[in-house]
């Protein structure tokens, strides 16, 4: 591995290079990377894990079944970074409110919101999973933080990574100054940088989407997949690929790697249930859309920005268009001056 630089050598350099953090991200993210090592471990056991695979008999705070798995990463990603005293608070996916640090362990300057195990329905058929995370400041003068907290707007995210559990386990991470990517050596339990600069093609010719939906998504998003299948005769004047994991990781890890977009939009069935997507703002989509943007990418609900709203829920829900530039500008354009589905209640 000595040709590669480790993920400390690397983190503790970028930090000398903008000292303003005084080294307690580096600090924070060794505690949240010792966590997904965890995390790496468990997904890595599989059926060997007896009781950890299988559905839980609860569901989480948006009605989803929870798999055994969510819940026993999230308690992980819990126990593994709530002493550090880097954090003040946590929210995540799987629980109904946030998390404050409890008094007997030091507070620090950080929230972090995750999603602890993304893409569950991939976790008994050994297909990749992920977790995702985004770090914010706390609010001035707060110091035990509630809900209201952790509603910043993804352009104050300080750092975001994914760590995917795939064929090998990879951290991406983000701290503003580029995409840069990490490959876990299990022999020696280290991250090494092996994707370094990670930069997205601003044209692609493959797209992924869940397509089975395509009955309930919005005209716009209709369009512009017509037109992919249309292929060379089309509009377009290319062949499209078309891809779908199911694990928003493992999906936008790809098309970090050759290129893509990556939609889950907005569709009547979601909206006919009062939800303005699937995707949620905090723990998925904020995350990843700073990733895709410092990549050199675009990340938009198909009418703003994504890293723009201003969030009104901890488990609020968007719609989610991202990747290469050229294809997501354009899907974006095709939102111009329609009217948005209504969502109901
Ligand atoms: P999860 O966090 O409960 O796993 O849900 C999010 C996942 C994403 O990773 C993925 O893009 C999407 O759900 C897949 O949804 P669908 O099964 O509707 O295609
Ligand atoms: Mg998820």
């Amino acid at each position: 591995m000595s040709q590669y630089t480790s993920f400390y050598k690397f983190i503790s350099e970028e930090q000398r290079e903008r000292p303003f953090s005084g080294g307690k991200l580096t600090g924070l993210l060794l505690e949240v990377i010792s966590a997904c090592k965890k995390i790496a471990f468990l997904t890595g056991q599989g059926q060997l894990a007896g009781q950890a695979v299988g559905a839980a008999e609860t569901e989480n705070v948006q009605g989803e079944q929870q798999k055994k798995l969510d819940i026993l990463s999230n308690e992980l990603f819990i126990e593994s970074t709530q002493w550090c005293g880097y954090l003040a608070g946590m929210a995540s996916e799987e629980m109904d409110n946030s998390l404050s640090v409890p008094d007997i362990y030091p507070r620090g300057k950080y929230l972090i919101t995750f999603d602890p195990l993304d893409g569950s329905s991939n976790i008994d058929i050994n297909v990749s999973v992920g977790t995702i995370f985004s770090i914010l400041e706390l609010p001035q003068g707060v110091d035990k933080p509630t809900d209201k907290d952790f509603l910043q707007q993804g352009i104050k995210q300080v750092c975001a990574g994914y760590c995917l559990y795939g064929t090998s386990t990879m951290l991406v991470l983000t701290t503003g100054n580029g995409v840069n990517g990490f490959t876990l050596d299990p022999g020696t339990g280290d991250f090494f940088l092996t994707m370094p600069d990670i930069k997205l093609p601003k044209e692609t010719n493959e797209y992924s989407i869940n397509q089975s939906y395509s009955r309930h998504w919005e005209p716009p998003v209709q369009r512009y997949v017509d037109e992919c299948l249309a292929g060379v005769e089309g509009p377009l004047e290319k062949n499209y690929n078309m891809r779908w994991v199911a694990s928003m990781v493992a999906d936008v890890h790809r098309l970090l790697c050759r290129g893509g977009i990556f939609m889950y939009p907005m569709d009547a069935r979601l909206a006919a249930k009062g939800d303005a997507g699937k995707l949620r703002l905090l723990y998925e989509a904020n995350p990843m859309s700073f990733i895709v943007e410092q990549a050199g990418g675009v990340a938009s609900t198909g009418r703003e920005r994504i890293m723009e709203i201003r969030p009104n829920a901890l488990h609020q829900r968007v719609p989610v268009i991202m990747g290469s530039q050229v294809e997501v500008d354009r899907v974006v354009s095709y939102h111009d001056g329609t009217t948005p589905i209504a969502v109901a209640g």
